[in-house]
């Protein structure tokens, strides 16, 4: 089940319940980072702090995932919520200027009554509630509680694979894309280019099947595929194992291939340094506003499948534009994986990074 969008049809409440860090804590080997963890866990910080490292492209997607937390606060105070403020600061300087707010005894709290929003044409809008999401019988301030715990809980380990991808100087990147964009076909033709100058592994994310990690070992470079089941999403935790599975050398390049999902994959930090959204022709150059999440949190975007641009209705300028919109910051590559067109740039983009 995913906190974020609540699919899935396991029980919303038992998840809470189910701490992936103490799992960890159980049968973790590395002392150090272990450690780390721990006091880190004392501290008791919150999710929007473990993001403050981040390219400012990325922290868009955790103030959307604040902004109904930091509203609700807000408006409790009786004062508004600026869009564009300085995240980081702002955040972290209201936490301390209000220590003793606690959210379950506000009076505010309407979410039980929660009801979609309608425009002029009676569309219905969902995601008006604080929690940005809704789940029948659920409330808001509930949901909005368990997203923070499952994000927390992720974000802490998110950084715990963060520190052993910088111990072990890997650079990590996290493609995630709608099903089909593209991403294995990548991948493969990627590492028949880089992987007599580089190091590289793949953790393949999909629900069901092991066909991704095949075909990317049929390369010769390691991967472990990761099943998730029901699961949307990849999460912090599942990277960590299968990161410690494949005992990298140091200096290497890898690649997580997320689930095929455009909503979900965008609000979990997996540790790395950079999510390349892929975005296929065919699927059409709105994507980066319907889905604007995963585009406000990654910092470069392929536009994949170029070689059939004569045959689809697709304007890659509007496409750019639109993601630009969501985020201004991210940086644009258009290829095609199977022609080889656009690829050096992609090769001098990872070269670069
Ligand atoms: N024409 C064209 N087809 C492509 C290109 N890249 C990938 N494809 C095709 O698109 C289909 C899906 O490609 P995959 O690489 O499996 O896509 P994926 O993103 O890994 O898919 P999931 O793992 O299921 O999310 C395959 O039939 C590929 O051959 C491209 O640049 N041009
Ligand atoms: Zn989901
Ligand atoms: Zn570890
Ligand atoms: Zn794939």
């Amino acid at each position: 089940m995913c906190g974020v969008c609540g699919c899935g049809d396991t029980k919303i409440e038992g998840h809470d319940h189910h701490s992936h860090v103490r799992h960890d804590e159980d049968r973790h080997e590395h002392e150090g980072s272990y450690q780390e963890l721990n006091e880190y866990r004392s501290q008791h910080k919150r999710a929007d702090e473990v993001h403050h490292h981040y390219p400012a492209a990325t922290q868009v997607i955790i103030h959307h995932h604040h902004y109904y937390v930091g509203a609700t606060e807000h408006q409790a105070h009786g004062h508004s919520h600026a869009d564009q403020h300085s995240h980081a600061e702002a955040h972290y300087k209201h936490h301390h200027a209000h220590p003793h707010h606690t959210h379950e005894e506000s009076t505010l709290d309407k979410s039980d009554n929660f009801k979609a929003t309608r425009n002029e044409k009676n569309d219905l809008h969902y995601g008006g509630g604080e929690a940005g999401v809704h789940v029948p019988g659920i409330s808001q301030r509930r949901l909005l509680k368990i997203e923070t715990d499952i994000l927390d809980k992720n974000n802490q380990l998110a950084k715990h694979n963060r520190a052993h991808f910088k111990q072990e100087k890997q650079l990590v990147l996290n493609l995630v894309s709608s099903p089909g964009s593209g991403k294995t076909t990548l991948l493969t033709e990627t590492l028949h280019i880089i992987q007599a100058d580089r190091a590289c592994a793949v953790i393949e994310g999909d629900q069901q099947t092991s066909n991704d990690a095949d075909r990317v070992r049929a390369t010769g470079v390691p991967a472990v595929q990761v099943n998730t089941g029901k699961g949307c999403h990849l999460d912090a935790k599942m990277v960590h194992d299968a990161y410690h599975q494949l005992q990298l050398s140091k200096g290497g390049l890898l690649f997580i291939e997320n689930v095929g999902n455009l909503v979900c994959p965008a609000s979990f930090d997996l540790g790395e340094k950079y999510k390349v959204a892929i975005l296929s022709v065919t699927e059409g150059e709105d994507k980066p506003l319907k889905y604007p999440n995963m585009f406000a949190a990654s910092q470069l975007m392929i536009i994949n499948k170029i070689d059939l641009l004569p045959y689809v209705t697709f304007d890659v300028d509007i496409c750019i534009a639109n993601a630009k919109k969501v985020n201004p910051y991210i940086k644009v590559i258009t290829l095609s994986a199977t022609t080889g067109e656009g690829m050096q740039e992609w090769l001098d983009w990872l070269k670069e990074n």
